[in-house]
C-alpha cells in the first residue's frame, strides 16, 4: 500500500472510532442537560408564591408604606397591620420603602407579580405614579391610597383614599394664629413666622404649606420670613431650625408640619436661649397630635397641634370588604380630627392617646 492509500484506511479507522466515542457521549450529554434544566425547573411551569395559594381562603394584601420617619407613621403602620392582619381574615404582605419612590414602585411591581388581590400604597411623594398604577391596574388589581395622595390625571388609577384634608389641616393653624392673636390683641402687629415644612413632594406636606398660605395671604401684617424642608424628622427639624434662628433674630411663630420636627426645633430654640410656647418667646404650631406632643400642649411648651389621626387601617379594611362584597366605594374617606390647646388636652385625652 502506498502511503497515500494507508493513511486513508487510517483515516477510516479514526472516523469510526470517533463516531463511536459520540454515539455513547452524545446521549449521555443530552441527558445531563436535561436533568440539569429540570432542577433548574426549565421544564416546569414557574410557581405562584407558595403562600398564595396556601391561602386561598384569605384576602392578599400587599401594603407599601413609605418609611418609618416619625412617631405618627410608627401609629399608622401599626394600624394597617392590625387591620389587615390573619385574624381579620388578610393576608399581609408588608413593605418599608424607606422614603425612596423607587423602592415603592418595585415593591407595587413584586406584588403584582405575586397576584395579590390588594394593594395599599401610602405615597411618599404626590407624582410620578402613572406608569406603576397603569400596570396594576391593566393587571386587575385595586389600589387604595392611604394616608398621602397622588397626582395623577387619570382617576381611576386608584380605586379610593383613606387619609386626612391636608389643605384643611393648614387652614385649620392659620385660622388659630388669628384667634389667638385677637384674644391676646396683637392682631395689628408684624408677626414673623417661619414654616418647617414636611418631606418635599410629599402631598401632606404641600397640602399644609398651601393651606396655611391661603390664611397668611389674608393678613399683611403676617410675614413668613421662610420656609424649609425638615423631612418629618426629629434630627432634620433640629437642623433646620438652628439655621432659622442664626438668620432671624426675630421670629415669632414657628409652624412646624409635624410633631417629629417640633420637638427637634424646641431643643434648638431652648438652646439658643430662648423659649418657648404660652409665655415664652416663640409661639409654635404644630400637627398630628401624637401623645408625647400633646403633654407638651398640656404643659404650656406647644400653643396648639392641629390633630392628624394615624389610625387608617381600619378604614382601608372596611374600603375592601365593601369592594369584596361588590359595593360601590367613596373615593375619598377623610378621617377625623381636631385642633388641640391647653384647653382641651384633658388627662382623658393623654389616656386615650396609644401613639
Ligand atoms: O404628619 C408626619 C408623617 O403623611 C400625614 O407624615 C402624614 C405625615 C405626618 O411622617 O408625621
Amino acid at each position: 500500500m502506498d502511503t497515500e492509500a494507508r493513511s486513508g484506511v487510517k483515516k477510516s479507522r479514526l472516523n469510526r472510532h470517533m463516531r463511536g466515542i459520540w454515539l455513547v457521549l452524545l446521549p449521555v450529554m443530552v441527558l445531563l442537560m436535561f436533568m440539569l434544566g429540570w432542577g433548574l425547573g426549565l421544564f416546569t411551569e414557574i410557581e405562584e408564591e407558595p403562600y398564595i395559594s396556601e391561602t386561598s381562603n384569605q384576602i392578599v394584601v400587599g401594603v407599601s408604606q413609605l418609611g418609618s420617619e416619625s412617631g405618627w407613621r410608627t401609629a399608622n403602620t401599626e394600624s394597617i397591620q392590625r387591620a389587615i392582619s390573619k385574624e381579620n381574615g388578610f393576608f399581609l404582605i408588608y413593605n418599608n420603602a424607606r422614603q425612596k419612590q423607587e423602592n415603592q414602585i418595585k415593591a407595587i411591581r413584586n406584588f403584582i407579580s405575586q397576584r395579590v388581590d390588594y394593594i395599599v400604597l401610602a405615597p411618599v411623594v404626590e407624582s410620578g405614579w402613572e406608569t406603576v398604577l397603569q400596570e396594576a391596574k391593566q393587571a386587575g388589581i385595586p389600589v387604595i391610597l392611604m394616608d398621602r395622595s397622588v397626582e395623577v390625571e387619570d382617576q381611576s388609577l386608584y380605586t379610593a383614599l383613606v387619609g386626612t384634608d391636608s389643605v384643611e389641616e393648614g387652614r385649620k393653624a392659620g385660622r388659630w394664629l388669628e384667634e389667638y392673636l385677637i384674644k391676646k390683641r396683637m392682631s395689628d402687629r408684624d408677626i414673623n413666622i417661619v414654616v418647617l415644612k414636611g418631606t418635599e413632594g410629599a402631598s401632606a406636606q404641600i397640602g399644609r404649606t398651601a393651606g396655611f398660605s391661603m390664611i397668611a395671604g389674608e393678613h399683611d401684617n403676617w410675614h413668613i420670613l421662610e420656609q424649609q424642608y425638615g423631612d418629618f424628622t426629629i434630627y432634620k427639624g433640629k437642623e433646620v431650625m438652628k439655621d432659622l434662628l442664626k438668620k432671624y433674630k426675630d421670629i415669632d411663630v414657628v409652624v412646624s408640619q409635624n410633631d417629629d420636627m417640633t420637638f427637634g426645633a424646641i431643643e434648638a430654640i431652648r438652646e439658643s436661649g430662648k423659649t418657648v410656647g404660652v409665655n415664652g418667646d416663640i409661639t409654635i404650631i404644630s400637627f398630628d397630635a401624637v401623645h408625647d406632643a400633646l403633654e407638651m400642649v398640656a404643659e404650656g411648651v406647644i400653643n396648639v397641634d392641629i390633630e392628624c389621626n394615624p389610625d387608617q387601617g381600619e378604614y382601608v379594611s372596611e374600603v375592601i370588604r365593601l369592594l369584596e362584597s361588590g359595593q360601590e366605594v367613596e373615593k375619598r374617606y377623610y378621617v377625623e380630627e381636631d385642633v388641640f390647646t391647653m384647653e382641651n388636652v384633658t388627662q382623658e385625652v393623654l389616656d386615650g392617646r396609644t401613639y
